[in-house]
């Protein structure tokens, strides 16, 4: 039987895999979004343990491509809870009719690009097929991190992991439940596991700075605000350095007064979330300034923990925002409660899972469940999962074993015709991740329908372009507090993975810059290159 042919296979059906089948398919393109989960969402899909919701204000983190959509969409709080994300993308979904075009329950296992057709070959759990582009809508934060502790595979209680929680209900009542990892996905379950289990054992390895949310139901007023103007609303935010709203883009905390800035931390602390690090432009850019902010969390950390030596432990002591900022609903008031244990995992390291539980120190610990918050392979690790091979049959694992290269973060040179969406080298989870993404998805779109109109067939990369970016991103970095301590940000929760930081920090050089590269006719990128 003769293969499958498309114009575009898309790898995944979240936010981005959607929003690029609507564009591709508008533009005529025959598009194909292929999903390992049984429904859309991507991580809005995996990621719904208890408390998930999203740290970024949904009249934000929401897409701004079609204004009636932007218009009739209401979100019911502030911050919304994973089950509402899920609801918003199943009627976005409806809305354009794009789940005839979503194939469910099948994995793109490998991909390899086939020079002489110059076409990918396309290797699915279900089949195999032929396109002529291929674009990673994988996601940033997809690839579970699962730590090899000794004796795991033989533990007989109910294992999880927040990055890939089961769709059927988890209930923890009368549980003595175990969760390692703190940070924001723990962050967002812990308060919400220890209202139900029986005890609830903490085991931490890195204390984390989290912000209060102050979620609530939504302000209809603001609503009604923002919706008079979403447009310039949106704008007024992509024109700040992270492109969300509340950051202040001139006022130094080192010029400050003491009290004003206690004050103005106050306010920040108060309404704005993960904005709290906006309060001044200074706080990622000198350390002096962002050790102002850290002292203060500190102390509202001190405030809120009656016994002061597990205060002690859940201060954070290195510069506050290296590692992602948390955004929380009870988080620190959750340790005073009885039923609730921290262990500082420094002074009492894991030496082994048992069947019945886990040994941290010199304690054994009886568990119902034992729940992995430990991260993602970020970044990368979605896409290095899959076996992709470009030119010569080079496999992109290979190829980003010492450091992950891109163009801009959406080419890669030996992969011609394969793009990511908000991948290494691009704002993406140093940004507001919707815009962000539609802003790739736009980006991809439009050229993949200036090379029809050009009558171009391969785009790619060159390792030229790429060194040369990647150095900038680290320059960009270098300029901040950014690289001050171990994070996903840098590779460093994966042992096996280069230590290289990989977001492009400031949303708006970036915008102006890929739509440079645009205007003129994708310069940076090659066309039709023959061997
Ligand atoms: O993962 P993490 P996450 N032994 O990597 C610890 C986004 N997100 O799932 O810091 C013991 O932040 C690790 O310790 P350490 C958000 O961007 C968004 O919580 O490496 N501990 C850390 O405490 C976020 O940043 C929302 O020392 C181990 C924890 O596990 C990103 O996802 C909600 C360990 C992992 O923290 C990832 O968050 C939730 C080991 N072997 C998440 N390995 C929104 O609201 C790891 N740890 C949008």
């Amino acid at each position: 039987m003769p293969l499958r042919k498309m114009d575009v296979v898309v790898v995944g059906a979240g936010f981005s895999g959607l929003y690029l089948l609507h564009r591709l398919r508008s533009a005529g393109f025959s598009v194909t979004v292929f999903e390992k989960a049984d429904q859309l969402g991507g991580t809005w899909h995996w990621n719904r343990y208890p408390g998930a919701r999203c740290d970024i204000p949904s009249l934000q983190y929401s897409y701004q491509f079609d204004e009636d959509l932007q218009q009739d969409w209401n979100w019911t709080e502030k911050y919304s809870a994973q089950p509402e994300i899920l609801e918003y993308l199943n009627h976005v979904a409806d809305r354009f009719d794009l789940k005839k075009d979503i194939e469910f329950n099948t994995e793109v296992v490998a991909a390899k690009f086939n020079e002489e057709k110059s076409l990918w070959e396309i290797k699915t759990s279900n089949e195999e097929l032929e396109s002529k582009f291929c674009v990673m809508a994988t996601g940033c934060l997809s690839a579970p991190n699962t730590p090899d502790f000794e004796g795991m595979k033989d533990y007989e209680g109910q294992l999880l992991h927040t990055g890939k929680w089961p769709q059927r209900p988890v209930d923890f009542t009368d549980e003595t439940v175990a969760i390692i990892g703190t940070g924001s996905s723990s962050i967002q379950a812990i308060p919400v596991i220890a209202e139900q289990a029986k005890h609830l054992y903490v085991f931490q390895r890195t204390a984390n700075y989290s912000i209060p949310s102050n979620n609530g139901p939504m302000n209809t007023q603001e609503e009604a605000d923002v919706k008079s103007r979403y447009p310039e609303f949106r704008k007024e935010n992509w024109d700040n350095g992270f492109g969300i709203a509340g950051l202040e883009i001139e006022a130094l905390a080192v010029e400050a007064g003491e009290e004003e800035r206690k004050e103005k931390f106050n306010v920040h602390w108060e309404n704005e979330g993960l904005g709290f690090l906006g309060t001044y432009a200074d706080l990622m850019l000198d350390k002096d300034a962002n050790e102002m902010a850290a002292v203060f969390v500190r102390e509202k950390i001190r405030e809120k923990v009656k016994d002061p030596e597990i205060a002690e432990l859940l201060r954070p002591e290195y510069t506050i925002g290296c590692k992602r900022l948390c955004v929380d609903s009870g988080y620190f008031e959750a340790f005073n409660r009885d039923n609730v244990t921290l262990i500082d995992l420094n002074t009492n390291p894991i030496a082994r899972i048992t069947p019945e539980g886990l040994v941290a120190g010199m304690e054994e610990y009886s568990l119902d469940s034992l729940i992995l918050a430990t991260g993602f392979d970020a970044m990368t690790g979605a896409v290095t999962r899959i076996d992709i091979r470009g030119r010569r049959g080079v496999s992109l694992k290979d190829q980003w074993k010492n450091g992950a290269k891109s163009y801009l973060g959406l080419g890669i040179s030996n992969f011609p015709n394969l793009f990511t969406v908000t991948g290494p080298g691009s704002p993406s989870v140093l940004s507001n991740m919707v815009p962000s993404l539609e802003l790739h998805v736009e980006w991809i779109s439009n050229c993949i329908e200036w090379m029809r109109e050009n009558k171009k067939s391969v785009i790619e990369s060159t390792k030229t372009v790429e060194d040369e970016w990647m150095i900038l991103v680290n320059e960009v970095a270098d300029q901040t507090v950014y690289k001050s301590c171990k994070s996903w940000y840098n590779g460093s929760n994966i042992d096996e993975k280069a230590k290289e930081f990989l977001p492009f920090i400031g949303v708006p050089p970036y915008t102006e810059k890929i739509t440079q590269v645009a205007e003129q006719n994708y310069q940076g990128f090659v066309f039709d290159k023959t061997n």
